[in-house]
C-alpha cells in the first residue's frame, strides 16, 4: 500500500477534572496524532501521547521519531507493508519510542484494512464479534469510588479497577472490602499497587483482603523477583505491568535483567495477567512476543490497557483489545473517561460494561482538526 500523505499535528486538551496520576494530577493532556493518507484516498488516524511519569520520551522526540518513520515510509517504493513497518530503522533499538511506534503501527494497520475491507482485528482474529468487554476504573474520594463501583455493577461492567498502596494500608484494606460489598460477588475485582511494598507489607496487604475475592493485583512489589512469594503467602495472584519493560528486555534477551532469565521465564509464567499499554511500551516485536501466548491458547492473560488516550488512540487500544486479547477478558480502556473535551466530534462509545467496536472505529474518524494544531506534512 503506497503513503501518499503524511501529517503530524499537536493536541493541548484542558481537562475539566484532572487525570489522577501518582502524587500529583495532570490538569491537562498532550500528545501528537498523525494522519495517513494512501493513494487511494482513504484516510487513518494514530496518536502519540507519551504519558508524563510512566512514558520513557516526550512529546518532541516523538515528533522527531514520526517525521523520520513518517519520511521512510511514504519513500518505500513498493508500498508500506507489515515488514516494511516493523523494520523501519526509526524504531530499532530501545523501547523508548513506543508512544510513536504504536501511532504509526496502528494507523497503518487502520488504512490497510480500509484499502482492504476487512476489520482492522482480521488478520489477527478473523472470525471475532466486533464487541469488547470494558474494566470500570474507580478513582477518586471513598465516596466516589464507592458510588461509581455501584454503578458500574448496575451497568453490567464485569470487572471493576482500584488503584491502592497510595495512603494508609488500612484505609486502602477498609476500601477493597467495601468495594466488593458494593459490586457483589459476580464482578471481577482488580487491584493495581503500582509497585508500592516491599513484600513483607504486600504480604500483610494480601493476608486482609484475601477473603474479597481478588481477580488480581498489578505489581504488588517493589522487587520483581518477590511476585511468587507474594502469590505462595497470600493466595492472590498477581499481574505484571511497569515489569513488562523487564520482560521485554528479558524476552529480546537484551539488557540486564535482575534475576537469571529461567526465574523471570517462571514468574511471568505465573502472572495472572500481562497487563500491556501499547503507549507506553511497545516495539516491532512485542506484539509478536505477547501474540506467541494467544497461540499458547493463554491469551485470555493479556489485558490491554490505556493511558489517558485522546479518542483516537483509545479506539485503536479497543482494536488491540481485539487483536491480541480474550473477547472474555475486559480491557483497561476507562481512562477516556477523563478525556474530555476529547479532540472528536463525537465521543467513543465506551459507557457500559461492553463496546461495539464498529460503533467505536466509526467514532474515531470525526477529528475535529480546528482542535489540532499542524506541526509537520509530507
Ligand atoms: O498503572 O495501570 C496503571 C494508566 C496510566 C498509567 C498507568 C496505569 C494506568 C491505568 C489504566 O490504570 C487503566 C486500567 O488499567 O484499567
Ligand atoms: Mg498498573
Amino acid at each position: 500500500m503506497k503513503i501518499a500523505r503524511a501529517e503530524v499535528f499537536a493536541y493541548r486538551l484542558r481537562l475539566d477534572s484532572p487525570i489522577p496520576l501518582r502524587g500529583r494530577d495532570l490538569p491537562e493532556r498532550t500528545g501528537l496524532l498523525l494522519r495517513l493518507e494512501s493513494e487511494s484516498g482513504r484516510q487513518s488516524w494514530g496518536e502519540a501521547a507519551p504519558l508524563p511519569g510512566f512514558s520513557r520520551e516526550t512529546v518532541a522526540a516523538c515528533r522527531r521519531k514520526l517525521e523520520e518513520a513518517l519520511a521512510a515510509l511514504r519513500s518505500l517504493e513498493g508500498g508500506a507493508e507489515r515488514d516494511s513497518i516493523r523494520g523501519l530503522r526509526a524504531f530499532r533499538g530501545p523501547i523508548a519510542h513506543s508512544a510513536s511506534y504504536f501511532a504509526v503501527e496502528s494507523a497503518w494497520r487502520r488504512l490497510q484494512a480500509e484499502d482492504h475491507g476487512v476489520s482492522p482485528w482480521h488478520d489477527k482474529a478473523p472470525d471475532r464479534a466486533p464487541i469488547i468487554q470494558l474494566n470500570a476504573l474507580l478513582a477518586g474520594t471513598e465516596e466516589r469510588i464507592l458510588a461509581r463501583a455501584q454503578e458500574a455493577a448496575t451497568q453490567g461492567y464485569r470487572a471493576v479497577k482500584l488503584k491502592v498502596g497510595r495512603d494508609r494500608m488500612t484505609d486502602d484494606i477498609r476500601v477493597v472490602r467495601a468495594v466488593r460489598e458494593a459490586i457483589g460477588p459476580g464482578v471481577a475485582l482488580r487491584l493495581d499497587a503500582n509497585q508500592a511494598w516491599s513484600i513483607e507489607d504486600a504480604v500483610l496487604f494480601g493476608k486482609a483482603v484475601a477473603a474479597s475475592d481478588i481477580a488480581y493485583i498489578e505489581e504488588p512489589c517493589q522487587q520483581f523477583g518477590d511476585l511468587p512469594a507474594f502469590r505462595l503467602r497470600t493466595g492472590i495472584p498477581y499481574a505484571i505491568d511497569e515489569s513488562i519493560f523487564t520482560v521485554h528486555d528479558m524476552l529480546r534477551g537484551r539488557g540486564k535483567t535482575p534475576l537469571p532469565e529461567r526465574a523471570l521465564a517462571g514468574i511471568v509464567q505465573e502472572a495472572e495477567a500481562l497487563v500491556w499499554k501499547p503507549t507506553l511500551v511497545h516495539t516491532p516485536t512485542l506484539g509478536d512476543l505477547l501474540f506467541h501466548d494467544v497461540a499458547q491458547g493463554q491469551s485470555s492473560r493479556i489485558v490491554i490497557s490505556a493511558a489517558f488516550e485522546s479518542g483516537v488512540g483509545t479506539a485503536a487500544l479497543a482494536n488491540y483489545a481485539a487483536m491480541f486479547a480474550s473477547p472474555d477478558t475486559p480491557a483497561g480502556l476507562d481512562t477516556y473517561t477523563w478525556i474530555a473535551p476529547d479532540i472528536l466530534r463525537e465521543r467513543l462509545p465506551l459507557q457500559g460494561g461492553a463496546a461495539d467496536l464498529n460503533a467505536i472505529n466509526a467514532a474515531a474518524e470525526t477529528v475535529d482538526t480546528d482542535r489540532l494544531t499542524r506541526v509537520w506534512a509530507l
